[in-house]
């Protein structure tokens, strides 16, 4: 075959392998094939000093534009595909940068947490420091610590959760005052929110489990008129300056004097409504001076210090500061109602 010819057959070998060629990979090695160092044109070169003086020349140019034809074959479809190639990842990365962003769902506090926070706030912001204590503990952390006698009906099973003869789950949170008289000498001044429970009929107004805060403070010289002072403070935090309160003995065996506060209904303001049970007063807590016996065997000598105590259930106190119908709710889980907090 001639050099003519060959030159010629290459060409129409070339575009025949262009027809083939979809990808800018595929012409990338088609042009290192054909126009590399030891490719068949670059041999086409070497094939020129066997021909004679006067056809060199004209062979010559037909092999460089060949050489050219080539390469302007490969650049150009190189760039045509890495465009096409370019255009179809833009089809598939599509993005409107004008559309509004996506809303993202806001969480929010459970209310029985909000609530805890703001009490907890207050005690915090009056000097007392938190702890927390086992849901499980034994009936003496329970019930023996704090002067509750053998047959006090709050001991009954009935009213009780048992685990077996010794542990339950506590009725109250008022185990981890046991416990950290047991641990540490006055001054103590501290709270105890957590998780409670008791074998009552769940109703709108109360639940098998449910949260208190309890606190306590003992130090010397600490008097009744502390713990009026300390509620009576709290209650104008919680309710606004203004709020009505109502002082009333009651009896807990952990205390003496005991006695139950009441602050105006927040609702009818007095004048007698659904929520206080048209008494015009709403239940908040119930409070006490710590019984000589419960120091005693916390090993605190009742001679030398003296101390307020008290308890609250959040929920009840919950249902009266956002106006809830029923405490069970807060267990339902329903968004209609959980997102109004
Ligand atoms: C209440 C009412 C009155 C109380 C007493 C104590 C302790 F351990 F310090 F003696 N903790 N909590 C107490 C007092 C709780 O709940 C209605």
């Amino acid at each position: 075959m001639s050099l003519a010819d060959l030159i010629g057959k290459l060409r129409s070998d070339f575009l025949e392998e262009l027809k083939a060629a979809v990808s800018s990979k595929d012409l990338e090695s088609l042009k290192v094939k054909y126009l590399g160092k030891k490719g068949p044109v670059a041999n086409l070169m070497l094939e020129l000093k066997g021909c004679t003086q006067d056809e060199r020349p004209h062979l010559g140019k037909l092999i460089n534009d060949l050489k050219e034809e080539l390469a302007s074959h490969c650049e150009n479809s190189i760039a045509r595909l890495k465009s096409e190639e370019l255009q179809s990842q833009f089809a598939r990365e599509w993005l409107d940068a004008t559309l509004p962003g996506r809303k993202r769902p806001l969480g929010r506090l459970h209310p029985v947490t909000q609530m805890l926070q703001k009490v907890i706030d207050l005690f915090i912001g009056m000097g007392f420091s938190v702890q927390y204590g086992p849901d499980v503990d034994t009936d003496y952390y329970n019930f023996e610590g704090l002067n509750f006698p053998p047959d006090h009906p709050a001991r009954d099973m009935q009213d009780t959760f048992y685990l077996n003869h010794n542990f339950l789950l506590r009725t109250h949170t008022s185990n981890v005052q046991v416990h950290a008289m047991e641990s540490h000498q006055p001054p103590i001044r501290i709270i105890a929110p957590g998780r409670c429970f008791r074998n009552e009929n769940i109703s709108a107004r109360s639940h098998v489990f449910f949260h208190q805060v309890e606190g306590v403070y003992i130090d010397q010289n600490v008097t009744f008129a502390d713990l009026l002072a300390t509620f009576q403070e709290f209650l104008s935090k919680l309710f606004g300056e203004k709020v009505e309160t109502r002082f009333r003995p009651s009896y807990f065996p952990f205390v003496e004097p005991g006695l139950e506060i009441d602050v105006r209904c927040t609702r009818c303001k007095g004048a007698g409504c659904r929520i206080c049970k048209h008494s015009g007063w709403l239940e908040i807590l119930g409070a006490g001076m710590v019984h000589p016996n419960v120091l005693r065997k916390g090993n605190i000598d009742p001679e030398v210090y003296s101390g307020y105590a008290w308890g609250m259930g959040i929920e009840r106190l919950a249902i009266n500061f956002f106006d809830i119908p029923d405490i069970r709710m807060f267990t339902e889980n329903d968004l209609r109602f959980l997102e109004q907090f």
